[in-house]
């Protein structure tokens, strides 16, 4: 497995992240920042919306500090400041756009390293434009260059974010323990399947319910907050289900976790529902079968996103239905989640995590990359 530390010098970092909707850019960033703090870097995360960490990231991070999003006035006193000084590596996460006066400052000193740090995806112009320079024709940076990074799932891309301590971490986990300490409206029976559900508003959510409390074994399933409680609110009322549940299915909800019990949830259930981009990478790591929600675009950009998705891993035919049902490719009636199904969407999904550990990680691979072009 791979997991080398990049023997670079300690670095400064600026990453800039403006978070769009829904808590994936903060999160990817947050992910971003903690891994490079601990290699020994030190980031300053400058964001427009840092809310979400008081439950991401509680306890923040030594190495990391967070700034709002420069505004006029501060980038003003900055450029006045005598002890100031642009990072090694300025990132602009997922386009945001570095303010005109910061990329100033940044032709100002001795010019960073400028990475465009794009969303993950399985398509093909990812390899294609992973590593391409994007030269800066007008503004005040006009004569620098942008360094496309583009996250990936093989080895001719920019990779996944996995810290170096990850998978020792997650030997180490204590399932039981870890369950036992859930707040939970009802405790666990030994015999309950767990299903993590994190998702939009999937039309299929209400027949999966009805599914799961029809279904010949009991099931909880664990609701994250936010809009996934919301879903599951609107889905039962449509059903005329308790919101607890009914028959074989007991629905609890969940708090919001840190980024790392956000982890351990994954690890501990049978089956995850994940969305959006940094809970499927997680996912991915967790090594239980999963079904993802993509983030839906109004061109339907995330049909091909998907399926470029499930031929790069190789996901079994069956796992691919349940994904068309459930991200509303197809009106097709939601598969039934058998036991045979799980057990081999799980003999899937360890291959695919070890295929996966066998690459070298983001994060490694970003400071190499940095040091080629410093
Ligand atoms: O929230 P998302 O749907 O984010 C999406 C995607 O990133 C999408 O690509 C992007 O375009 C859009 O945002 C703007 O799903 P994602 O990416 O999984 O991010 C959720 C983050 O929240 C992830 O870092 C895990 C974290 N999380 C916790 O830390 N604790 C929790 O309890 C929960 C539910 C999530």
């Amino acid at each position: 497995m791979k997991t080398e530390t990049h023997s670079s010098p300690s670095l400064r970092w600026d990453i800039f992240c403006r978070v769009i909707d829904n808590h994936g850019d903060l999160g990817v960033c947050w992910r971003l920042c903690a891994d490079l703090a601990q290699r020994g870097h030190t980031v300053r995360l400058w964001v427009d919306d840092a809310s979400a960490l008081a439950w991401m990231a509680p306890h923040g991070c030594a190495g990391v500090s967070v700034h709002a999003w420069p505004s006029d006035e501060t980038l003003q006193a900055l450029a006045h400041s005598t002890v100031f000084a642009v990072g090694d590596v300025v990132v602009e996460a997922f386009g945001c756009e570095l303010p005109e006066a910061f990329q100033a400052l940044m032709v100002r000193g001795t010019s960073p390293v400028w990475i465009n740090l794009e969303y993950l995806s399985a398509e093909g112009y990812v390899a294609r434009s992973h590593g391409l320079a994007s030269p800066v024709m007008s503004g005040p940076a006009r004569g620098m260059t942008k360094w496309f990074f583009f996250p990936g799932f093989t080895p001719n891309t920019g990779g996944l974010l996995r810290e170096p301590d990850l998978a020792e971490r997650h030997t180490a986990f204590d399932r039981t323990t870890w369950l036992s300490a859930l707040p939970l409206d009802k405790p666990l029976a030994a015999n309950e399947r767990l299903i993590s559900l994190f998702c939009y508003e999937p039309t299929a959510l209400p027949e999966l319910l009805k599914q799961l409390s029809q279904a010949d074994e009991p099931t909880r399933v664990l609701v994250a907050q936010g809009r996934p409680c919301a879903a599951v609110a609107v889905a039962t009322q449509a059903l005329h289900m308790p919101s607890s549940g009914t028959g074989q299915l007991h629905i609890s909800q969940l708090p919001y976790f840190s980024q790392t019990e956000f982890d351990h949830l994954l690890w501990a259930c049978d089956l995850n529902f994940v969305r959006g981009e940094d809970s499927l990478v997680r996912a991915l790591w967790a090594g239980q079968p999963l079904v993802w929600h993509i983030y839906p675009q109004d061109d339907l950009a995330h049909h091909d996103k998907l399926h470029a998705f499930e031929a790069a891993l190789d996901m079994p035919l069956t796992l691919r239905r349940f994904h068309a049902a459930w991200n509303g490719l197809e009106a097709a009636p939601l598969p039934t989640l058998s036991r045979a199904a799980l057990e081999s969407w799980c003999c899937w999904s360890r291959q695919v995590q070890r295929g996966l550990q066998d690459q070298t990680d983001l994060t490694t691979q970003l400071l190499g990359f940095v040091a080629q072009k410093r």
